[in-house]
């Protein structure tokens, strides 16, 4: 092992964190690409990456708004978990936590990964049967996901009132052993890093404004640098999705809410698994730095917020001390908000258009983290191909015609 004397390592951090070479490059945008994709989220980052990786599609752009990673992506609390209802959503999400087992290694850039288990806690009789539900669903799948009594989640977190006399005592769990957290900016950055060293540019500061089409064909971007040129082009723009669509002629059946969240002081480590509560309304996690990761529901109205909110925060802290007491004199760091694109059935839209030449990829509302590397394979697939993916299929916008929902409003849990 090298051993590092007190100077070298001062040395090291005063002089060595200089002319360090920009992860990726920060091109002019070029007349024309093959595909442009709007918005450099995780899931159009990981989307170019692929098109790049898996299809050798290299002529294309991503065009962001703000700086990547800025939307949902840097603001959202970081679990992965496939413990959902349908099989459709089970083979995407499970694709997706699959891939994170190994994306540092992909991506050779450190995502932190921490697959430390996630429970949703029972605290109703109606949690009880419909976790049970989905820990049948994901079994008949293949998933590792089990129940657990009260004394097994107990075991797992001590800090957790546990008791009976509490308003809503703890009946069980749905644990997913292997479900657990990543570091959100270290996806985005990874994926922009692979995609960029592969040829893809992105565009930071660079909204797109408009669409152009001609007839029913896709013909290109207005955008904040110009016009760009595309065959094709990728709407991957979450919270702001319906509004880019309209550019182009769509109304997508979607809303668009404030999801809020906060972190508190660091502690010393104290919880080592996630714990969701969806009736109480509230989770938790810690990061590796101590702070506690705490979210809860989204805003009751429609809005384009990204802030916190007193009235929300009051909400989801009065849940997480109700089953955490230990944690009543807890100081709050910061808190913040993400605009989140909502379908009704909660689940995401993966989809060619009408317009030939257009995708979507939106609609992940307040669960599409955990998705990015299993989305991102499917859609550059999706976009390849000009048909829809198998695993993208069932998620197409023809359901909301056909009647087809995939309705995920219990696994899509506490924040929805
Ligand atoms: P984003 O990361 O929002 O990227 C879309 C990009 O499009 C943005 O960067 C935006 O600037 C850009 N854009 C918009 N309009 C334009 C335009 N006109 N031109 C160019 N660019 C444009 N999911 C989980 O799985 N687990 C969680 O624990 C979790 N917690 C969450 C907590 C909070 C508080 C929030 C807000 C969300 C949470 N989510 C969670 C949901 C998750 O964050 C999102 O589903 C996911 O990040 C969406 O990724 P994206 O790439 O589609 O969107
Ligand atoms: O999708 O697991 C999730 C989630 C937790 C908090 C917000 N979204």
């Amino acid at each position: 092992m090298q051993k590092y004397s007190l100077f070298s390592l001062l040395n090291g951090a005063l002089h060595n964190h200089e002319n360090w070479k920009p992860a990726w490059r920060s091109p002019e945008p070029r007349p024309a690409y093959d595909i442009a994709v709007i918005g450099a989220g995780g899931h159009g980052l990981a989307t170019a990456y692929y098109l790049a990786k898996d299809h050798n599609l290299t002529n294309v752009v991503v065009l962001e708004k703000g700086w990547l990673g800025g939307g949902n992506t840097g603001r959202n609390t970081t679990i992965i978990r496939s413990n959902y209802l349908r099989d459709d959503s089970i083979a995407i999400y499970e694709l997706a936590r699959s891939l994170y087992e190994n994306l540092s290694t992909e991506l050779n850039f450190n995502t932190m990964f921490s697959p430390r288990g996630l429970l949703m806690l029972c605290q109703t009789e109606h949690d009880v049967r419909a976790m049970r539900r989905h820990a049948y669903a994901g079994r008949n799948k293949g998933l590792d996901v089990k129940m657990l009594t009260p004394a097994g989640v107990k075991q797992l977190v001590p800090l957790l009132n546990c008791s009976a006399q509490a308003r809503y005592p703890v009946l069980g769990a749905l644990y997913q052993p292997r479900g657990g957290t990543a570091r959100h900016d270290a996806v985005a950055w990874g994926y922009a890093r692979g995609a960029s060293r592969r040829g893809v540019d992105i565009i930071q500061n660079c909204a797109v404004t408009g669409i152009r089409r001609e007839g029913d064909k896709i013909a290109g971007v207005e955008t904040e640098r110009g016009y760009i040129r595309a065959n094709k082009v990728a709407i991957v723009a979450a919270g702001h999705a319906g509004q880019v669509a309209e550019m182009a002629g769509l109304r997508l059946p979607l809303e668009s809410l404030a999801l809020q969240a906060c972190v508190t002081e660091p502690l010393k480590p104290c919880l080592d698994v996630v714990v969701m509560a969806n009736t109480v309304h509230g989770y938790i996690s810690q990061s590796d730095k101590g702070e506690l990761v705490i979210g809860g529901g989204s805003d009751a109205y429609n809005n384009y917020s990204q802030r916190g909110s007193f009235s929300s925060i009051e909400h989801t802290i009065t849940a997480l001390v109700e089953m955490f007491p230990i944690l009543a004199r807890t100081r709050m760091l910061r808190q913040w908000g993400g605009v989140i694109d909502m379908t009704g059935d909660r689940s995401p839209i993966i989809s060619k258009t009408d317009v030939s030449g257009l995708y979507l990829n939106c609609g992940w509302g307040t669960g599409g983290f955990k998705a990015i590397p299993g989305s991102g394979k499917v859609f550059a697939d999706t976009i390849a191909n000009d048909r829809p993916h198998p695993f993208a299929e069932p998620f197409g916008l023809q359901r909301f015609v056909t009647g087809r929902l995939i309705d995920e409003s219990i696994a899509a849990a506490v924040a929805h």
